[in-house]
């Protein structure tokens, strides 16, 4: 099979975002597009010659065709073997898992994650490395920097692999292998979690879940986990499919976005405990009959109580979560007499702490959670975990989260993302709230003081690399915190994300309505932001 060297010019804005590069299909969809980038990813790597690459992702439109150019660009370059997904397929944590349990050197996983799929719709591309985590900055700027300047890049001549066929072929001196994408995992959890009291609750018939796959990458999977292994039955996974287009549906768990989850688990005699998954099975959301547990609380919950998991039995070296989720976990930290880090958003940040050994559990507000079991946030993960939770103390999860406030207090929290403004309004909102924060210390707004207000720049505490201009915070008295950043994994226009956070002592208000208990901060935050007039956005699009 011959080696083609293709000579190609570089495209603007090929830099990675919070979680890879993401972009439109019909970008993807450009001649050498796709090759550049893919070309770009290979020269910022050292040392992979005759080594294994993993290759899978969310199953969503465009997948199938970019494992087959990546496939031969792979040989090419000097892969010695690639592990890729049935079907194309691998869910995020997945591909982390498998990165690790066979010592690759790294993995690219294919996704957009949370955003629409389809030929109108979102395709994503991620780099991980061989700790199985998402490339660190330094990586992603080095791929950014080596896209623009490109010249050529290299393929083989050869015929597509069969995706559909698990076993291994070969594609010029590169060997593929073709893997059941749910087995490692599964596995996997079986090690962490208490299986055998799961499986007791679910056959008593007393305890009921529904779990939306949301036609995204995690069906296989949760029926493989929650109705074969654990004997949930047939029908507790609704939306287990995946489809190119996730049925034209947001894979965005959510209460936006997931509605139909929330109308079956809230009915009368709907079950007792729902959840749902992410486009690549990162995300999770956990409710219960008619309670909705913030990604924030989850976080908390899941910390407080790990040790009722047999993979977590001799308890937590450290919490770490991202700078814009709610301060609960630090009250967990802080009983545990255990640190809890704050790092920028992204789960790439959490990579050092995790293999350093730092921090056990991680989190973040976007309905991420996960542990050092993988370098990745994992849906599954945290819905066995309630599970194991749930089936160990045998209380409902509002009797949970409950009990957790009485104890801890309640951080209560809503982030409002206002979606699709245009990027020189949002980038001036964020300028002048950049600006306002030398002259905000001091400044009071009726029963809020201002403590302090940064643009928040972290060091890592493991390998001292820095990174600024991570969020802008204002900091008031009573813990109480209003942030602003602009997103980073959309793929029109601009995201303004504003996280309010209150801490509520008051056992006897914990029940109230977040959006009513922050309203006063709500406003503020508006005002602050200049958001009606920079925006002319009178509401947010969506609230979480
Ligand atoms: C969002 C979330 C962030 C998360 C990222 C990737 O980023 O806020 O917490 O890590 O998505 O999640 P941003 O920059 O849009 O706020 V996923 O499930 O897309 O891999
Ligand atoms: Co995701």
């Amino acid at each position: 099979m011959t080696i083609r060297t293709v000579e190609t010019k570089p495209f603007e804005g090929q830099k990675p975002g919070t979680s890879g590069l993401r972009k439109k299909v019909v970008v993807f969809q450009q001649p050498n597009y796709l090759e550049n980038f893919v070309q770009s990813i290979f020269e910022s790597l050292e040392g992979f010659r005759g080594q294994t690459l993993v290759l899978g992702g969310d199953g969503r439109f465009y997948n199938r065709h970019a494992v087959q150019v990546i496939l031969r660009m792979a040989a090419a370059n000097g892969f010695g073997r690639v592990l890729v997904g049935r079907g194309g397929i691998l869910s995020t944590p997945a591909a982390s898992c498998v990165i690790r349990k066979y010592g690759a050197f790294g993995g690219i996983v294919l996704s957009a994650s949370h955003n629409p799929g389809g030929p109108q719709e979102d395709f994503g591309i991620k780099y991980n490395i061989g700790n199985g985590g998402p490339a660190p900055e330094k990586v992603t700027e080095a791929i950014h920097a080596r896209s623009r300047a490109i010249e050529f890049y290299t393929t083989l001549e050869a015929d597509d692999v069969d995706l559909d066929r698990q076993g291994t072929v070969q594609v010029g001196d590169m060997t593929v292998e073709v893997i059941d994408p749910v087995a490692d995992y599964a596995e996997l959890m079986e090690t962490l979690f208490d299986f055998d009291a799961i499986a007791e609750m679910f056959a008593t018939g007393e305890f009921r879940m529904c779990y939306d796959a949301m036609h995204a990458v995690t069906g296989p999977y949760a029926v493989e986990i929650l109705e074969r292994r654990l004997g949930a039955p047939g029908g507790t996974v609704i939306n287990g499919v995946p489809l190119e287009d996730f049925g034209g549906h947001h894979p965005d768990p959510n209460l936006a976005h997931a509605k139909k989850l929330v109308e079956i688990v809230n009915a009368a005699d709907g079950p007792d405990f729902g959840a749902a998954s992410d486009g690549d099975g990162d995300r999770n959301m956990i409710i219960g009959h008619r309670f909705y547990v913030t990604p924030s609380d989850s976080l908390a919950v899941i910390a407080a109580n790990a040790a009722l998991a047999p993979g977590y039995k001799d308890g937590l070296a450290g919490i770490a979560r991202s700078m814009p989720t709610s301060q609960a976990a630090d009250r967990v930290a802080r009983d545990l007499g255990i640190p809890c880090f704050e790092t920028p958003t992204g789960w790439k940040f959490f990579g050092t702490l995790l293999d350093a050994g730092k921090a056990t559990v991680c989190g973040e507000e976007s309905f991420g959670t996960g542990s050092d079991h993988v370098r990745e946030k994992d849906g599954l993960w945290a819905v066995l975990m309630w599970l194991n939770i749930i089936a160990r103390r045998r209380d409902s999860v509002a009797e949970i989260v409950r009990a957790h406030w009485r104890r801890y207090g309640r951080n209560i929290y809503s982030r409002h993302d206002y979606e699709g403004l245009e990027t020189d309004a949002a980038e001036g909102l964020m300028d002048h709230l950049r600006k306002a924060t030398g002259s905000l210390p001091g400044q009071r707004f009726g029963y809020y003081e201002v403590e302090k207000s940064d643009d928040f720049s972290y060091t890592d505490p493991v390998d001292g690399s820095t990174s600024s201009g991570q969020g802008v915070r204002v900091l008031f008295n009573h813990g109480s915190r209003i942030v602003y950043r602009l997103s980073g994994t959309g793929t029109e226009g601009a995201t303004l994300r504003v996280y309010i956070e209150r801490f509520e002592p008051d056992e006897t208000r914990h029940d109230m309505d977040p959006q009513q208990a922050l309203a006063d901060l709500i406003d503020i935050a508006r005002e602050l932001a200049e958001i009606g007039p920079r925006t002319g956005r009178d509401a947010p699009t969506v609230i979480t």
